[in-house]
């Protein structure tokens, strides 16, 4: 069985975004791979979190997990911060890892730009995201095309590790949906969506109400003219509102194009935010009977040990390549 990683960060509210470009991909490969599944604490905390809120955001994350469908007897769910593997292996990464190479990728320059005091730890993210992966010599990381070029490096990294110390590590490989795979922000089609934005329109969160998700709908930036076309270049905005729209329903771009023909923008708006409500109604439904159950406690003590299991082993390994003398 093929072995599958993925993780987000407690940072915010997790978006539309985050579920089309990972969590629906979380659950499409519950059954033919053995998943990890994780709350990457530890990179959350290179931006300044409140205590209180990362600790509910943690706890939040894990029900939306299974809300959304992963199921914890099949993929195991586990906060990062649960498996101290994690922050070893990444410090070893980390001194692998090239300033030059990490300069040049493109979140810590997002993230950095215009602050005067940027955290060391923003700039070493990467080396901390390959130990997660590698831990589990995984084989495929679902995630959205915004992480390609830190997978990139993961790769870049498994092989340096390999060539210097001996065959150790798997070489992992993406996996990007096709359509989707960067949904876009409401109020800004040349910026991803994103749970850390601090316009609460630009962005519609899983646990958003019905009336919420409406309102940011009709309100989302639309080009100029208004026939529904999916032209990326031209028409930016409206296509990324197909692409959220066929997420949703299921439907090809070329379906709802045709349905939408010379009908404006107004019409194809309000049907889009009915698909995007009935897409996380029962999502939103099956989060509150979780977060009520308590249940979420058990499944994350579970899922650190399954977890701890692999990414122990894979330290070890590792540590007895790079010629640490283990404990005996
Ligand atoms: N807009 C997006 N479209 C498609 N996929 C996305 N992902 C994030 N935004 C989009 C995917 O979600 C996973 C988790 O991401 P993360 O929590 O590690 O943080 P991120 O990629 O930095 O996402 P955010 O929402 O922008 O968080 P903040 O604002 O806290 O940095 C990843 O697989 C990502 O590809």
């Amino acid at each position: 069985r093929k072995r599958v990683l993925s993780g987000i960060q407690p940072s915010g509210k997790l978006t539309l975004g985050n579920y089309i470009g990972a969590m629906k991909n979380y659950v499409a490969l519950q059954e033919e791979a053995e998943c990890f599944y994780m709350i990457v604490d530890l990179h959350a905390i290179t931006v300044a979190q409140e205590p209180a809120a990362l600790r509910e955001q943690t706890e939040s994350v894990a029900a939306l997990f299974v809300a959304a469908g992963v199921d914890p007897k099949q993929a195991s769910i586990f906060v990062q911060s649960h498996v101290p593997a994690h922050a070893e292996l990444g410090w070893m990464m980390t001194t692998l890892s090239y300033m030059g190479e990490l300069e040049r990728m493109t979140q810590f320059k997002d993230k950095s730009e215009g602050k005067d005091a940027v955290g060391a730890g923003l700039f070493v993210y990467p080396s901390l995201m390959a130990a997660d992966i590698l831990l589990y010599k995984a084989d495929l990381v679902p995630v959205g095309d915004d992480q390609k070029q830190h997978l990139e490096l993961t790769r870049d990294l498994a092989g340096r590790f390999n060539h210097r110390f001996g065959d150790t590590l798997v070489v992992p490989e993406p996996f990007i949906p096709k359509v989707g795979a960067r949904i876009m922000s409401l109020d800004d089609a040349s910026k991803k969506m994103s749970k850390s934005s601090p316009n609460a329109g630009s962005f519609i969160a899983l646990l958003d109400s019905p009336d919420d998700i409406r309102k940011k709908i009709s309100r989302a930036k639309t080009d100029l003219g208004r026939e529904v076309v999916y032209d990326p270049r031209e028409k930016p905005e409206i296509s990324n509102l197909l692409s959220i729209y066929s997420n949703c329903s299921g439907e090809s771009i070329a379906e709802i194009q045709a349905r939408y023909e010379g009908q404006g923008y107004g019409a194809f708006k309000k049907d889009l935010a009915e698909r995007v409500v009935e897409t996380l109604e029962p999502l939103q439904r099956k989060y509150a009977e979780i977060r009520a159950s308590g249940a979420i406690h058990d499944i994350l003590r579970d899922g650190a040990e399954r977890a701890n299991a692999v990414a122990e082993q894979t330290l070890r390994e590792a540590k007895e390549a790079m010629g640490f003398l283990l404990p005996r």
